[in-house]
């Protein structure tokens, strides 16, 4: 309660930070922003500019590029905010202030499509009615190249494109980019990369290669896993050129060594690739477009694709004529619905994804003739906080956490693939578990500051203490982490054959979060080539039409491994972008 009191209070102070003077009382009454502006003086032309006929783009740059000149971009409202829970300090990178903030309807801020906080906003409300708009339709356009979603694949297919001198248009349906790549966390799987190198880590191709296989059940497309093997380490050397730090060399579950690269100190790996990407696309000036959502996929009468239909939320619906079109969507685990009809088990999980990814983009690929294949492999993940949808990185368990019952018991190893670690936790009483972690863990990887953050955590000075925070037999933890920690000195997990344990958990305090699985990935897709061509029922490629990241099917085949979701977005985009613009321009680089 107390905290909750707190969070209000920081959360007003935002408000009053983001607000004149005067207005905080209006914005609790429920004003517009476009009223509480005009309130204080501010009028149209302050925020839409003075020409005559107010146009507003779908991006809405020109009144987020206001919104700024007024009241500074997202670090500098984010810097003079106090308190526990920073809106404007979010994960999710640099995003428009239009993302939660509505000048003619009611505000609601993105965090809460996901989160639950006490978040009031000026000009809020608790239920959102969108404005009403008068959309004009657009006349025809064209390009070289469309893209459809910007997650990692797509902006890295755009970029890509773009570099190969083709014009591009990138369209994302949702008010922000970044996709699910955005809430990436524990990393980006490579082989063989110099990072690796420096730190004596030995890794080969083929040994990436193996472990995909294996952790997939051998129902990957073999040749699809060697292009995501092979290029893993270019697709590192590519990312950290254009400006990433993923220097980081982590471990994850199914991997038979280090090879999860992620930011210096353990930072997430997705807020942090996203921004990077973003920049990139804004210093080409790309034209990257939210609020955009494709509703259909053009073909001419052979079946070749030529374009795209567009609904844009201030434009209305209109035709982009395109020589390739790259479908980026993602997958579909926040689609209750299509979760459960493909997987009636999983019927009302939480899941750890951004509310984008609802599997539309399957729906527009299959539309146009593509085959669906693996519909049916979806991915669990044993560690998200309970009660929530916040992912518990499995780079936690990478770097020492463990998995205790509620009775104060390990029970399964904690780098097993996925889906074994899911299923073992749904056989523990109330189908969770606890994951345990000390301050040495704690210490070497910086995500986990987030999680204490968000009051995730609960901690003991002692085991004993942290048992009795937990409501457990303490002697019976006291035990397990024991023997955990012999385990460790001895180099051998007798008990659950745990292959990796980095360290003992000796260093307090003593740490546990409470996890549940949640729906993570949809592995099924579109079928592609190693070109990353879409596959028509027929098993011929769709001219003109390619395809890459969580849309696609035939990488993970039964079960993804950790790390190699950004991979694939990384290394199948390049393929798709630069393919995509050879076809548009033959003559191009
Ligand atoms: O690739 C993933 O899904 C991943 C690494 C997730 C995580 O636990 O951080």
């Amino acid at each position: 309660m107390k905290q909750m009191f707190s969070r209000m209070i920081m959360l007003l102070g935002v408000m009053a930070l983001l607000l004149p003077t005067g207005s905080l009382q209006a914005a609790t009454k429920g004003a517009t922003l476009a009223e509480l502006h005009k309130a204080r003086q501010i009028g149209c032309a302050d925020c839409h500019g003075t020409a005559k006929k107010i146009t507003v783009d779908d991006s809405e740059k020109a009144v987020n590029q206001s919104c700024i000149g007024c009241h500074g971009n997202l670090d500098a409202v984010g810097a003079k905010a106090k308190g526990p829970i920073n809106p404007h300090k979010a994960h999710l990178g640099q995003v428009n202030c239009t993302t939660c903030h509505s000048g003619h309807s009611r505000s609601q801020a993105y965090c809460l499509k996901c989160h639950t906080y006490d978040m009031p906003i000026p000009g809020g409300a608790a239920v959102v009615v969108p404005m009403k708009l008068k959309k004009s339709a657009k006349k025809v356009e064209t390009t070289d190249v469309v893209v459809i979603g910007a997650g990692a694949s797509g902006m890295t297919a755009a970029i890509t494109a773009h570099d190969a001198g083709a014009k591009v248009i990138l369209l994302e349906k949702q008010p922000i980019t970044g996709g699910n790549s955005m809430l990436a966390a524990g990393g980006m799987n490579a082989a063989d990369t110099k990072f690796q190198k420096a730190k004596g880590i030995k890794d080969s191709v083929e040994l990436m290669y193996q472990d995909t296989m294996k952790g997939g059940k051998n129902t990957n497309d073999p040749a699809l896993v060697r292009i995501l093997a092979q290029n893993s380490s270019g697709s590192v050397d590519w990312l950290t050129s254009i400006g990433a730090d993923i220097s980081d060399v982590g471990r994850m579950a199914g991997a038979s060594v280090y090879r999860t690269h992620r930011p210096t100190g353990g930072h997430a790996v997705g807020a942090h690739i996203a921004n990077v990407l973003r920049k990139n696309a804004a210093d080409r000036k790309i034209d990257v477009r939210v609020n955009s959502k494709v509703v259909k996929i053009v073909e001419d009468k052979q079946g070749r694709v030529t374009g795209v239909l567009v609904e844009g939320k201030h434009s209305g619906t209109y035709t982009i004529k395109a020589k390739a079109v790259v479908l980026t969507a993602g997958g579909f685990s926040a689609n209750p619905e299509k979760v459960a009809f493909y997987r009636p088990e999983f019927k009302g999980m939480t899941t750890s994804n951004q509310p984008g990814a609802t599997g539309d983009g399957l729906e527009l690929g299959a539309k146009a003739g593509g085959e669906l294949k693996d519909m049916k492999e979806i991915q669990i993940h044993p560690t998200v906080a309970a009660g929530s949808r916040i992912l518990i990185t499995e780079a936690v368990r990478g770097n020492g956490a463990i998995l205790i019952n509620h009775e104060g018991k390990r029970f399964v190893n904690e780098l097993t693939t996925r889906d074994k670690a899911s299923e073992a936790i749904l056989h523990q009483t109330g189908k969770s578990a606890y994951l345990i972690f000390d301050e040495a863990i704690r210490k070497s990887l910086k995500q986990i500051d987030g999680y204490f953050h968000l009051e995730l955590v609960k901690e003991g000075a002692t085991i004993k203490e942290l048992a009795a925070a937990l409501k457990m037999p303490a002697d019976t933890l006291e035990a397990s982490i024991e023997t955990y920690n012999k385990a460790v000195d001895a180099k051998t997990d007798a008990e659950f054959k745990r292959p990796d344990l980095p360290r003992a958990l000796r260093t307090a305090k003593y740490y546990a979060i409470e996890i549940k699985p949640g729906v993570h990935y949809t592995m099924g897709g579109l079928k592609i080539n190693t070109d990353t061509q879409v596959i028509a029922k027929d098993g011929k490629p769709i001219a003109g039409f390619y395809a890459a990241g969580e849309v696609t099917g035939g990488v993970h085949g039964a079960n993804r491994l950790g790390g190699n979701s950004i991979s694939e977005t990384i290394t199948f985009g390049r393929i798709a972008g630069a393919n995509a613009a050879k076809l548009a321009k033959p003559a191009a680089k």
